[in-house]
């Protein structure tokens, strides 16, 4: 089980943003942008590549929800979801980052 599932159970705390049934938005603890939200699905799949597609429509949904709550919709955001060991992955439970409050660069990568 990784640390995401046992966020997603309650076992471990988190700064909640947006739930419903299938995903879960909470603050990254350690931001690297002025607002930077972890977006999960409450299934763990491991990473992007292994995700059933069918979810996504639901996960764009709640993206888009979350990003119109933090009033990141207007000025803009970025969307970045790192897969596998070469893209940057550490927690092995798939998570989109979105971030935003600035402009960004490249660098915030
Ligand atoms: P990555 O894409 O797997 O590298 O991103 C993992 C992110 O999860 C990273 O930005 C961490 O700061 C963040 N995170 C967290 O928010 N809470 C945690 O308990 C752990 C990692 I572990």
């Amino acid at each position: 089980m990784t640390i995401f599932s046992k966020i997603v159970s309650g076992e471990i705390p988190c700064n909640k943003v947006l739930e419903n049934e299938d995903f879960l938005a909470f603050h990254d603890i350690n931001p690297k942008a002025p607002v930077h939200i972890l977006i999960i699905p409450k299934i763990e799949y491991t990473c992007f590549q292994e995700v059933d597609p069918k979810i996504m429509v639901g996960l764009t949904e709640f993206t888009q929800k979350v990003a119109k709550l933090l009033g990141l919709d207007e000025r803009g955001y970025r969307l970045i979801t790192n897969n596998g060991s070469d893209g940057g992955q550490e927690v092995l439970h798939l998570h989109f980052h979105l971030l935003g409050g600035a402009k960004l660069s490249w660098s915030h990568l």
